[in-house]
């Protein structure tokens, strides 16, 4: 496009005029973004026709990755470091005397997800591509996505995230592969030659329309681009439907209504995470988004000619958690009703097509739709459920004809309804978990019965991140240390970052990083300050908590350590503590009344401890609004500890335990998830783990044998902060503000062990504190995490989906 800053910079100053007709020195960053935007696009589009040629002509097998949520983000910056242009783009810009990271300041998140499962895709997408392969996002174009978070009094507020406003620079609306989605009817069936035929009359049809995204592959040295497709599904009325309705007597009236709940379809993306709420309009969502997903991937297949026999030899879907199940009986249907294949072949290739990522074991998020619901929305997918589920059930009753227990848990439909994980183990050939200790709950507890079944078909794929924007473009001075001291090999080979182990006692390399961190750390400062009007210290220790927020993941148990280091201060002004900022940021659901208390009681201590003169300049705490990943990525680089605090076996891998990991983070954890990976690499020199094992709070669970109020009894600290939840003084203005929570650890017996973890973690405090002290030993540490995060690349991640999963290759590598 350009090959260097001069010629950028003509180029651009020439698109500035010819586009905009004005002068340089009259354009806003607004209008630089949409320029420079353009600029690109336009450029990668020539490149992702040529990578859409290639595809096509090498019949290479593809794999679709079918996603209630992709949470992209920001693209320019990410776009143009994969393109190679980041540097040139920079300068030429600062030259005009433009900042590039204003400008990237001015584009709207895309942030149509809700946390973890989101930003995994979206990090798989990125790694599809970098790697070369062919793999595409196939998801829902949401009008609104998740809620934007104001706060208020302390309080969440929700507000509708317009993020579509000034447009979407980056998508392609491609009107000519419109595909018709067809809800509710009745299902006709007809015999002939003693088969059964079926066909729907009186559905209701909706235009499903793709707008596909380029998902543009780090270029490094490669002599060509590689750009996948993330095509997303809007929904738009069917004219036709409106005048068959005007034509049979209906009134405008129904016209408007029809067109109204079209558009819902696609209107907003649902803000629960971890908790399933059983709507008619997110069941919607989940067909909508299969139906169309299945009828673009075929539409593709059909041209290459061969008989849908081969299907899994070319195709391979993968569901990311259970939302996108459907897509079983509708691969079935098709095969069934329009391609003409019986039920056992049809379930031959549908099993051998599909897999499925299981992301978590809480029960309350387990999808459970009931079977009217699924009946009346798709009634010949619901008659292809119900044999799918008289098939299985005969099957596991002939393999254990005593055990009728078995078989009832097992069933797919059972007690009116259809619980979506066994459907998709059973109509898959792969199912895994996001981490090892996660994948072995699975095998051992709670799928347990399913891994007998099919002990081949279950396997782990630890989730990974991301790096190139991470690592490479949330923290590009880090980055650059360290390629000035291993070379750049490590960028497309993450696990050679380990290289810069031999650095970690180097005096040179350490004050590098600590004066990176120190920048960082002064980069968020001076955010916070502007947007909140409050000095930062930046000496202090950044302790980081940034998550969705929810019980489990035990927020309430770092802010309540943070009552108690205030109390501590109270008491004993002249004790001696290294500065601390606590920094939280996080998104609760907005129906989850639990987590939004713990929200106003963060706000609520952090208004007391930052202007109380006694301890100010020891301790302070911030609530960083709106949680989203161009704030993740102004947060990460900057923090010292990351808070990885979720009640062991309940979070299943974590993500942002590696993204901090790998921006020199030192973690503060228990034994969940992905930190136990983390921790077989760097042990107990470079982490600070701390309490109840997984198997520990499992046995509690079966077995009984916690009591919180002794706990509460027997330690005062403890005794003091509940208390003061309740009591009007230190922090609480009254007494039933804080009641619930305080109620959940007493009376409810504290199911997330709080109380019970609250001393090992409070102890590890104290040695992070005492590790803090001594720089060089820190620095050193830090340099161990970064060495070590390579694994957690999701190009590590997605290389093994790739070869154990769905058995593809790179195209023309
Ligand atoms: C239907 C309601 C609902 C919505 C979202 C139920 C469940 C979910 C997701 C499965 C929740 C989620 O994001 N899980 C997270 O997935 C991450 C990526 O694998 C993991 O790192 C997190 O540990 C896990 O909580």
């Amino acid at each position: 496009m350009f090959k260097n800053k001069e010629e950028f910079k003509q180029i651009f100053q020439n698109n500035v005029v010819s586009k905009l007709g004005k002068p340089l020195d009259e354009v806003s960053n607004e209008d630089v973004y949409t320029i420079l935007s353009r600029m690109l696009r336009e450029f990668a589009g020539r490149e992702w026709a040529a990578t859409n040629r290639e595809l096509r002509q090498d019949q290479e097998k593809q794999v679709y990755y079918l996603s209630l949520e992709f949470l992209i983000g920001r693209l320019l910056g990410n776009n143009l470091l994969n393109m190679g242009m980041l540097k040139t783009v920079k300068e030429g810009l600062e030259d005009l005397g433009i900042s590039l990271g204003e400008i990237e300041e001015e584009e709207a998140d895309a942030g149509l997800g809700n946390g973890g499962l989101g930003r995994l895709a979206a990090c798989f997408l990125d790694s599809l591509a970098s790697l070369g392969y062919a793999g595409h996002g196939c998801g829902i174009r949401y009008q609104y996505g998740l809620f934007e978070q104001k706060i208020v009094d302390g309080n969440q507020v929700e507000l509708p995230d317009d993020w579509l406003q000034k447009g979407f620079e980056w998508e392609v609306r491609r009107a000519d592969r419109k595909v018709e989605v067809r809800f509710g009817g009745q299902v006709e069936t007809r015999e002939e030659d003693g088969e059964l035929y079926f066909s729907t009359r009186d559905y209701e049809a909706v235009w499903a329309v793709p707008y596909d995204v380029p998902v543009i592959g780090y270029k490094g040295s490669n002599p060509d681009y590689h750009i996948n497709t993330l095509r997303l599904w809007s929904a738009e009325p069917v004219r036709e439907m409106a005048n068959r309705n005007m034509a049979s007597g209906g009134n405008y009236y129904n016209y408007l209504n029809y067109n109204r709940s079209v558009e819902s379809i696609s209107e907003f993306l649902y803000p629960d995470d971890s908790h399933y709420e059983g709507r008619l309009l997110r069941l919607k969502q989940q067909y909508f988004l299969c139906s169309a997903g299945l009828q673009s991937i075929l539409r593709t297949y059909d041209k290459l000619n061969l008989s849908y026999d081969h299907l899994p030899d070319q195709i391979a879907i993968h569901i990311n958690d259970t939302h996108p199940t459907l897509v079983i009986p509708e691969l079935m249907r098709i095969l069934m009703d329009e391609k003409g294949y019986g039920w056992d072949a049809a379930w031959d290739i549908t099993c051998r097509t599909v897999s499925y990522t299981n992301h978590t074991i809480l029960s309350e998020a387990l999808e459970r739709w009931p079977a009217q619901m699924i009946r009346e929305l798709m009634p010949r997918v619901y008659m292809i459920i119900d044999e799918i589920n008289t098939r299985f059930c005969k099957m596991l009753m002939d393999k254990y004809p005593d055990d009728p227990d078995r078989v009832a848990h097992m069933a797919i439909v059972y007690d009116d309804q259809v619980k979506m994980a066994h459907l998709a183990i059973a109509g898959s050939h792969s199912i895994n978990g996001v981490a090892a200790l996660h994948t072995d709950i699975l095998k051992e507890r709670e799928m347990r019965n399913f891994y007998e079944l099919y002990p081949q078909r279950f396997n782990n794929k630890t989730n990974g991140i991301t790096h190139r924007r991470w690592l490479m473009h949330a923290n590009p001075e880090l980055c650059d240390l360290i390629s000035d001291s291993i070379g750049s090999r490590w960028i497309t080979h993450p696990q050679e970052l380990v290289g810069i182990l031999k650095y970690s006692e180097d005096a040179a390399f350490q004050e590098k990083a600590a004066a990176i961190k120190q920048h960082n750390k002064q980069h968020l400062a001076s955010y916070i300050e502007q947007k909140y009007g409050t000095v930062v210290n930046t000496e202090s220790i950044f302790d980081v908590q940034v998550k969705r927020l929810h019980a489990y993941k035990r927020q309430f148990l770092n802010i309540l350590h943070v009552m108690y280091l205030y109390n501590q201060l109270k008491s004993m002004p002249s004790h001696d503590m290294v500065p601390r900022t606590f920094i939280f940021g996080a998104k609760a659901a907005p129906g989850y009344y639990l987590a939004k208390s713990t929200i106003k009681l963060i706000n609520t201590v952090a208004n007391v401890v930052n202007n109380d003169p006694d301890v100010k300049d020891k301790l302070n705490v911030f609530f960083l609004e709106n949680y989203s990943v161009s704030l993740a990525e102004k947060i990460i680089p900057a923090a010292d500890v990351s808070e990885q605090i979720s009640t062991a076996s309940k979070e299943a891998s974590g993500t942002g335990n590696m993204k901090l990991m790998m921006n020199g983070a030192l973690t503060i954890g228990t034994m969940d998830g992905a930190n136990v990976e983390m921790y077989e690499m760097l042990g107990d020199a470079n982490m600070f783990m701390f309490g109840l094992t997984a198997d520990q709070v499992m046995n509690y669970y079966q077995h009984g044998g916690y009591n919180a109020r002794d706990i509460y009894n027997s330690d005062p600290r403890i005794k003091e902060v509940v208390d003061q939840l309740v009591t009007p003084g230190a922090f609480a203005q009254n007494s039933y503000e804080f009641d619930s929570l305080y109620r959940s650890l007493l009376d409810g017996n504290d199911e997330y062990f709080m109380l019970k973890d609250f001393d090992s973690y409070a102890e590890s405090h104290v040695q992070i504190e005492a590790a803090y002290r001594n720089q060089k030993d820190w620095l050193k540490r830090s340099i161990h995490n970064i060495a070590h995060s390579g694994k957690f690349s999701s190009d590590r991640t997605i290389g093994q989906y790739a070869s154990e999963i769905w058995k593809i290759h790179p195209v023309n590598k």
